[in-house]
């Protein structure tokens, strides 16, 4: 593993080898997490100053088990983080990777963005094909029929909002204890498993099933030399020293210098 920090008065600093692996890969798959928002202003989970679980307990707002206790102040605290996405912008980082995605597509490269952000971002900033397998704050469900669609007003008019049949919302988002989508979790399974060049943005990867496909994505390297994986995050992580590049840096300035070396420009 080779580690590249980023100099904050300079260039990202992105190795050579690298890039070619982008050139020369058959399929990229990369998955993301909060720290690619943060420049947008969307607080992170973990980082221990700014991130949500700093200032909320996760197992009072993000369990099934809080929304049957308190649906009120559940729903409540969701759509305030509904009503703050909706005011934030992508952000470089967001940018790249859908020009990273418009660049695979022209040179025929499979290219997949599993995300486990629920804020939508990728998808405003023009990335058309994207895995949420965490759900989306967009998305609620009726707890009584199990319909589920789009609310794009916000915000809600009163806590827990209901749906027409009568029954409460709750976002359609993961937590903890419950089961990813099933469809979603198998696409990034292959994803990761049939890739040749995997990378991990802006998430700690603590989280599983989320991070478990980091290991699907080595098994992979371990059988074909040409596999590789690659973290752009601002900290090191747990599975720094096991990518072939691990990149300490913003993705919003890390992955532009990224893209404009790929484009040669
Ligand atoms: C920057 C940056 C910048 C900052 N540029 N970088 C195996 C082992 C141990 C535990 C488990 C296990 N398997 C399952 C579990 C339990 C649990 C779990 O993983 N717990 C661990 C925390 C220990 N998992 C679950 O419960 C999952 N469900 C499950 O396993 O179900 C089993 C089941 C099967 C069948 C039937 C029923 C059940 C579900 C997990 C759902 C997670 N949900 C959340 C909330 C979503 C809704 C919401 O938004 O409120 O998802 S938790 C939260 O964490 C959110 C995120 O998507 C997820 C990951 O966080 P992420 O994105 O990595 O953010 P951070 O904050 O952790 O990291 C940000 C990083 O960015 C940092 O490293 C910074 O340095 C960096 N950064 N600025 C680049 N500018």
């Amino acid at each position: 593993m080779a580690d590249y920090p980023t100099n904050h008065n300079s260039l990202p600093n992105i190795p050579a080898e690298l890039v070619a692996a982008i050139q020369n890969a058959r399929a990229i798959t990369i998955l993301t997490g909060a720290g690619v928002s943060a420049e947008s202003g969307i607080p992170t989970f973990r980082d221990s100053l700014t991130g949500m679980w700093a200032k909320y307990d996760p197992m009072e707002l993000a369990t099934p088990e809080a929304f049957a206790r308190e649906p009120a102040r559940v729903t409540q605290w969701y759509d305030e983080r509904r009503c703050n996405v909706a005011q934030c912008q992508p952000n470089p980082g967001h940018f790249a990777l859908a020009e990273l995605e418009e660049y695979c597509t022209e040179s025929q490269k499979s290219f997949t963005l599993i995300t486990q952000n629920v804020d939508r971002l990728h998808q405003r900033a023009g990335s058309h094909r994207v895995i949420e397998i965490h759900g989306s704050l967009w998305e609620w469900r009726c707890t009584r029929t199990g319909d589920q669609r789009e609310y794009l007003e916000y915000p809600f008019e009163h806590y827990p909002p209901k749906s027409k049949a009568g029954g409460l919302l709750r976002p359609a988002v993961v937590w903890f204890g419950e089961a990813l989508p099933e469809h979603e979790m198998m696409m990034a399974t292959d994803a990761a498993t049939s890739c040749d060049l995997f990378f991990t943005i802006g998430t700690s990867a603590e989280v599983y099933p989320a991070a478990g496909l980091i290991d699907v994505a080595r098994q992979r390297k371990i059988r074909s030399r040409t596999a590789h994986t690659c973290e752009i995050n601002q900290d090191p992580t747990r599975h720094s020293d096991r990518v072939d590049w691990a990149i300490h840096g913003k993705s919003g300035e890390v992955l532009p210098a990224l893209i404009d070396r790929v484009l040669e420009r």
